[in-house]
């Protein structure tokens, strides 16, 4: 990967001689991330280059991208590009803005773990709202500085912002935060519509709710579940524990969401959209689903554990997409069970991998992630 050399990758922006002048750019933040993947594919497919900015890290993080990558050294066939920036490193987001000269930023990149927010909140603000606003900022100084006022600007904002705000929750709900991560994607939100509304930015904020995919991390409580599934019947795990089973959450496809993300972009006036599927299931029926799919009763597996239980919870999520049902034509194509469905399916075959390597000694048959 470019990211594994010890000098800056390779940089593919206007100037470069391979570059074709009419195709778009798009800059995405948090890119090695589940959303980050699926909107890499998606942008690609639509004929874009995409450049993405990686953080560091001791461990290559760049595994849910490693199929999309080729090398930049085949220049005229690598339209994705990686560079090392940190949302808390404000020369790097001005930097690489200029060098790439993006037409569309998404900006994707967060501590995301609602539950995390509670041990590290002070780092969580500095990534999650400042950092969005150092990225605001890059953005407003790259446009005085390059007379480029095309350029769109993607937030990604969370149905966490509507916390203990009953449902459905739409554009129009009160914000009422219930942790550190969701009080800081506030912050985030109301950057996005102030340098929209001082700077004329076009800058949208996505509302989006819980979407999930067979990439989704391994600590959010849908993968963590499809985990265990995957592994209880391969019989590498036997129990599971959770905290609270009775929080309800309106979940999607990742790969449905991203589509959303590029819609809000490509509308004449910049403006923020909630995007859901406007049916909520507790985590308690996503366990009888996800269990019962390969057979299995999750009352025999599922252990409650108190400290997966938050300072404050979220109890009810459902989303009213209606407005962007009717701007931007958008609607999910995943249901429910189908996605609960696709992730065993695959932590099922990811279960048989790892049986594989377990019975031939290379690997511990390790406990639930
Ligand atoms: P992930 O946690 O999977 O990905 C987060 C990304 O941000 C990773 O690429 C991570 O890098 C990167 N990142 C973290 N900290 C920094 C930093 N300091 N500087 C630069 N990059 C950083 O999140 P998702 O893909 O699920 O979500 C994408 C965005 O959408 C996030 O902002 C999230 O808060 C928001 N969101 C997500 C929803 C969901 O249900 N998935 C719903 C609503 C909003 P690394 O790989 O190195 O860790
Ligand atoms: P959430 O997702 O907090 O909604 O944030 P998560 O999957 O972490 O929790 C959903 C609900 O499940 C309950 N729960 C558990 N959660 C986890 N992680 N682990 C457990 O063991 C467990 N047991 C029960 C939680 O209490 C909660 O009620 C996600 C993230 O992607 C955010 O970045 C995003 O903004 C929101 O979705 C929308």
């Amino acid at each position: 990967m470019a990211s594994d050399n010890d000098s800056a990758p390779a940089i593919n922006g206007p100037s470069d001689a391979n570059a074709t002048p009419e195709r778009k750019i798009a800059l995405i933040t948090g890119i090695t991330g589940q959303d980050g993947s699926y909107l890499t594919e998606f942008l690609l497919e639509k004929g874009y280059d995409v450049h993405g900015l990686i953080r560091r890290s001791s461990n290559f993080n760049t595994h849910r991208i490693n199929h999309i990558y080729i090398d930049p050294h085949n220049a005229h066939k690598a339209r994705m590009k990686l560079h090392y920036a940190d949302l808390s490193d404000a020369s790097s987001l001005r930097r690489w803005l200029d060098v790439i000269a993006p037409h569309e930023i998404y900006n994707l990149a967060a501590q995301s773990h609602v539950a995390v927010s509670f041990e590290i909140p002070d780092y969580t603000a500095d990534v999650v709202a400042t950092g969005a606003l150092r990225l605001l900022e890059a953005l407003r100084s790259h446009i005085a500085a390059s007379g480029r006022h095309d350029v769109r600007y993607y937030q990604a904002g969370s149905s966490e912002m509507f916390g203990a705000t009953p449902p459905p929750q739409s554009e129009t709900t009160p914000f009422h935060p219930r942790s550190p991560y969701a009080a800081s994607k506030v912050a985030a939100h109301w950057y996005t519509v102030n340098y929209r509304e001082a700077y004329g930015l076009y800058a949208c904020n996505g509302i989006l709710f819980n979407h999930e995919s067979p990439r989704r991390g391994e600590n959010f409580v849908t993968r963590k579940i499809t985990r265990a599934v995957g592994r209880i019947k391969i019989g590498l795990q036997s129990k599971l524990f959770l905290g609270n089973l009775q929080a309800s959450r309106d979940w999607g496809f990742a790969g449905d969401y991203v589509e959303a993300m590029w819609m809000m972009l490509q509308q004449e006036k910049p403006d923020d959209y909630v995007v859901a599927t406007e049916e909520s299931h507790t985590v308690e029926e996503f366990l009888v689903a996800a269990f019962g799919h390969v057979g299995l009763n999750w009352r025999d597996h599922v252990v409650i554990d108190k400290r997966y239980f938050r300072p404050a919870e979220v109890d009810n999520l459902k989303g009213d997409s209606s407005k962007a049902r009717k701007v931007l034509g958008w609607k999910p194509k995943v249901g429910f069970l189908q996605l609960v469905k696709m992730m065993v399916d695959e932590d099922i075959e990811l279960a048989k991998r790892e049986k594989v390597l377990v019975d031939a000694g290379y690997m511990d048959a390790q406990q639930q992630p």
